[in-house]
């Protein structure tokens, strides 16, 4: 690629969702309830709530969230017509095993993707598959106590391992756990919920609790690695982590310094998913506040054997941390120190609009790893409005992209990153994952439902619609 001034060919273009927030279906084909379908719907500032099963007054808005079940079909045209080369998404755990202890797996969960897999590829569409992407079976939660217990390392790996085989020539790029270290934040609930079926707030030692159940899925993590390059030696499989780079708000060595320690927090899970050990911070850590994970000599091995191949990671945004600011942050950027940067704006949902934090991201994690980098999703959640005519005039969203598809080829051009390929969140409207509602929208295609379920389902074609698909056409040139 030396002299090179353009992407490489064969950068995968495409979009990103997950099961959950699209598929609906919550009751089709023998599905399981997930944890997620007793999620209710929510707002900025206003927390979803976990209730005790699925309650007949409560709205749930994963139950039929965009109904991708039923129109997939659909749905795949539109993202061939803007000339996608690959899809993100996920299986939901609960359609191959419903409660996910059996012994033999659901034929019609696994006929549903051998379904959607055989559409996109029909289109030369690569899909790109997350194992765990925030849905659990909560039967495992409610009978086995989510990760916090070791046998979900059987069932997961069960799992995983059921659908690499089954797809083993459809699939060949998978990431294990989405956003593993969104739970790092172990104070919000909605995190170690989604990511591990825990609440962690509710025992006894809340972080020590998380480390130990990061540690299972870490292991479940790299022994489907391994078994998956069994499998079939081509696969590709990652992690997935939220990369939010945190900025010393100022260049006070405090405020660097404390940038830096914050950024441990950040890079822990995706420092063992790619070098396959505990980095020497956390194991400090852990001596320090006298925490005892449980660690066998065999869980190292398997950490060593089942290093990924490439790092998977979503963009949206940058935090800033003042050493002198020291507030109770349980928040979404809730870090403790973690204030507003004056230099950049906010979207409707307070997150931090930064493109060159793309390119910085870039940096770190390739300067790190010097592994292949996908970023999996990045993109702009804004209120769209649908003119009488139909039409929807999204400059605000192919604002965002450009930016940080612009951040992004200097990346690669200058810096001289590896990437493989670069996935939009919601390329297709669908439920947002921390607040629950459908107003937040991220897609180049636009569907008519809102908040409260009210809506025909229709799909439309935003202005960023054929704006991506140009994009694709001239492989990022013509932004
Ligand atoms: P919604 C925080 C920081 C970066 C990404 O989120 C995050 C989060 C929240 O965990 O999550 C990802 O829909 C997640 C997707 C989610 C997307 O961000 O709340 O992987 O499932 O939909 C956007 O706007």
């Amino acid at each position: 690629n030396t002299g090179r001034q353009t992407l490489p060919d064969n950068f995968l273009w495409g979009g990103a969702v997950a099961a959950h927030q699209v598929e609906g279906g919550w009751q089709e084909g023998n599905k399981g309830l997930s944890i997620v379908d007793v999620l209710t719907g929510g707002a900025h500032g206003v927390d979803r709530i976990i209730t005790d099963g699925v309650k007949k007054d409560c709205y749930y808005p994963n139950h039929e969230a965009v109904d991708f079940y039923h129109h997939y079909k659909e749905d795949v045209k539109l993202f061939a017509e803007m000339g996608f080369k690959c899809f993100r998404t996920s299986i939901a755990w609960t359609r191959i095993f419903p409660h996910g202890d059996e012994e033999e797996p659901n034929e019609a969960g696994l006929q549903f993707y051998d379904d959607l897999f055989d559409e996109l590829l029909k289109y030369g569409i690569e899909p790109v598959i997350t194992l765990s992407h925030f849905e659990m079976p909560l039967y495992l939660v409610k009978q086995y106590g989510g990760w916090k217990n070791r046998k979900l390392i059987d069932f997961f790996v069960k799992y995983a391992v059921t659908v690499m085989k089954r797809y083993k020539d459809k699939v060949k790029y998978w990431m294990t756990f989405n956003e593993i270290n969104n739970q790092k934040n172990y104070k919000y609930p909605l995190f170690g919920y989604t990511c591990s079926g825990v609440i962690f707030e509710n025992e006894e030692k809340p972080e020590e609790c998380m480390y130990q159940v990061v540690h299972h899925e870490l292991v479940a993590s790299a022994l489907v690695v391994k078994k998956g390059h069994e499998i079939n030696p081509d696969f590709k499989i990652g992690c997935m982590v939220a990369c939010v780079p945190i900025y010393p708000y100022s260049c006070h060595p405090d405020d660097m310094m404390y940038s830096v320690e914050a950024m441990h927090d950040r890079y822990l899970f995706g420092d063992v998913h790619v070098r396959g050990e505990y980095p020497s911070y956390i194991k400090k850590e852990w001596e320090r506040k006298n925490y005892h994970i449980e660690i066998t000599p065999e869980d190292e091995r398997i950490l060593r054997e089942g290093t990924v191949d490439y790092v998977g990671f979503s963009y949206y945004m940058t935090n800033a941390v003042k050493a002198d600011v020291i507030q109770e942050g349980n928040g979404l950027d809730g870090y403790p120190g973690s204030v507003s940067n004056p230099f950049v704006k906010k979207s409707d949902w307070g997150w931090q609009i930064d493109p060159v934090g793309l390119r910085y991201a870039l940096n770190l994690l390739y300067e790190r790893y010097q592994k292949p980098l996908f970023i999996v999703e990045n993109g702009f959640g804004a209120i769209d409005e649908v003119k009488p005519d139909g039409s929807i005039e999204d400059d605000y969203r192919i604002a965002y992209l450009k930016a940080h598809i612009e951040e992004m080829k200097k990346a690669v051009l200058i810096d001289g990153v590896d990437l493989m390929g670069y996935t939009p969140w919601g390329c297709i409207d669908c439920v947002s994952f921390t607040t629950g509602e459908m107003k937040k929208r991220y897609g180049f295609i636009y569907v008519d439902k809102d908040n409260n379920g009210n809506g025909t389902l229709a799909r439309s074609r935003k202005k960023s619609f054929y704006w991506y698909q140009n994009v694709i056409k001239s492989n990022g040139e013509e932004l």
